[in-house]
């Protein structure tokens, strides 16, 4: 791929931060005391600056996937990730990383360090309790719903809005990741053949296929609100309760964001739920795997719950009564069962795996993938019709172990 713009390294970062106003503002470039790469994601780098009192932290994209440099990605997802974090950050503020500086020309955005937290994924895999995360994520979920929204916004801002956070590239990644290559003969799909199966059961059923159509077309043209668009558990830094220390839970990496459907945020994260459960369930830890798919109700109880504290302040409420609330919540709750079981089923079909699963020996990960295809086609197909999700995540459970 092109490049055409200086890429950061260690050595360039505290000459970097000198040259950005807003940066020096916020710390004395003679002071930094390190400068780490902690990029472990796909696609970007990631540096820690270390100063005395406050550090923060430079986020520069790639113009190519990181894991593999033959693919070109456009570099413009920094714009979107600085646009998303200063309206998410205003609506939702304290549940993202506070956004320092952007630089359109390199691609980098400075934000806000949060080494005292960790990435929730990690710690779900160590069998780790962060209680209250998952409400947290409601309520952070819920309350870009509402302010990105027609109802927080009106209309003509929700336009301009939507207008102005148009993301193709992002998006075009997901519809291809998530929502297609799983379910066609694709050189990204890797299955191990204890589920060659189970995979062939899974993407060949009719109505899976679609089922998932449906939330393809759903994703690609719902413009509800400015939803994060990749919020898994390793797009969410946790830090426990302490002596003296709240808890926080930040959601970060939002550089797919776009207007799209709510229940495609809910529903990453139930499909990740479903993922930790999955590993607990054939590691034999049984209590973990019954705590985890506990999160699925928690998270929406508290995005129902904040959603609707939000209500009385909508705009235009002359036609957007009740029964249009109710509606719209019935709604996101359908596109999250369907969009979780799509992002659950894409971790262990297509690119792009998650440590869950990954890590696990052989004997055990075509145990628990078998059980996520199955939970899959649970939330694809019956997802909608059982609105209880306590009830709906019970039922998974049982067929993860299936
Ligand atoms: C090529 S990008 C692969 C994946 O990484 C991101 O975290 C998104 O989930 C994307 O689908
Ligand atoms: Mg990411």
């Amino acid at each position: 791929a092109d490049q055409t713009y200086e890429l950061l390294t260690v050595e360039t970062v505290p000459g970097y931060v000198a040259g950005r106003p807003a940066l020096r503002a916020l710390l004395d470039p003679a002071a930094i005391t390190g400068v780490r790469e902690v990029g472990d994601g796909n696609l970007n780098l990631v540096f820690v600056v270390e100063a005395p009192g406050r550090g923060l932290v430079l986020k520069q994209s790639l113009p190519y996937v990181r894991v593999d440099p033959t693919w070109p990605i456009t570099p413009e997802r920094n714009h979107h990730e600085a646009r998303a974090l200063r309206a998410h950050g205003a609506v939702a503020p304290g549940y993202v990383p506070e956004i320092y500086d952007a630089d359109p020309d390199r691609y980098v955005v400075a934000i806000e360090d949060l080494s005292d937290h960790r990435v929730w994924r990690g710690a779900l895999n160590e069998g780790l309790r962060h209680e209250g995360v998952a409400a947290d994520l409601g309520r952070y979920v819920a309350r870009v719903a509402f302010g990105t929204s027609v109802f927080g916004l009106g209309a003509k801002a929700h336009k301009a809005a939507v207008a102005a956070s148009v993301n193709p590239h992002l998006c075009e990644i997901t519809e291809d990741l998530v929502f297609t290559e799983p379910y066609i003969t694709h050189e990204h799909n890797r299955v191990l053949p204890g589920n060659e199966a189970d995979v062939a059961a899974y993407a060949g059923d009719p109505a899976v296929r679609a089922a998932v159509g449906a939330a393809k077309l759903a994703f690609m043209t719902h413009a509800e609100a400015l939803i994060h668009g990749d919020l898994h558990t390793g797009s969410v830094l946790v830090r426990g309760e302490g002596p003296g220390t709240p808890r926080s839970t930040r959601a970060f990496d939002v550089e797919f964001a776009f207007y799209g459907p709510v229940g495609f945020d809910i529903g990453a994260l139930w499909g990740n739920y479903l993922l930790a459960a999955a590993r607990a369930v054939v590691l034999g830890d049984d209590d973990h795997a019954a705590w985890v798919l506990g999160l699925a109700a928690e998270t929406w109880h508290s995005f129902r719950e904040e959603f609707t504290g939000l209500w009385p302040g909508r705009d235009d409420p002359r036609v957007f009564g009740d029964a249009v609330r109710d509606a719209f919540l019935a709604k996101v709750y359908a596109d999250a069962a369907a969009a979780g079981a799509a992002k659950a089923a894409r971790r262990v079909i297509g690119f792009s795996r998650v440590t869950d699963i990954e890590t696990l020996p052989e004997e055990p990960r075509v145990r628990a993938v078998r059980g996520v295809l199955h939970a899959a086609r649970l939330l694809l197909l019956e997802g909608a019709a059982t609105g209880d999700p306590a009830a709906l995540f019970d039922r998974a459970g049982q067929v993860l172990t299936d």
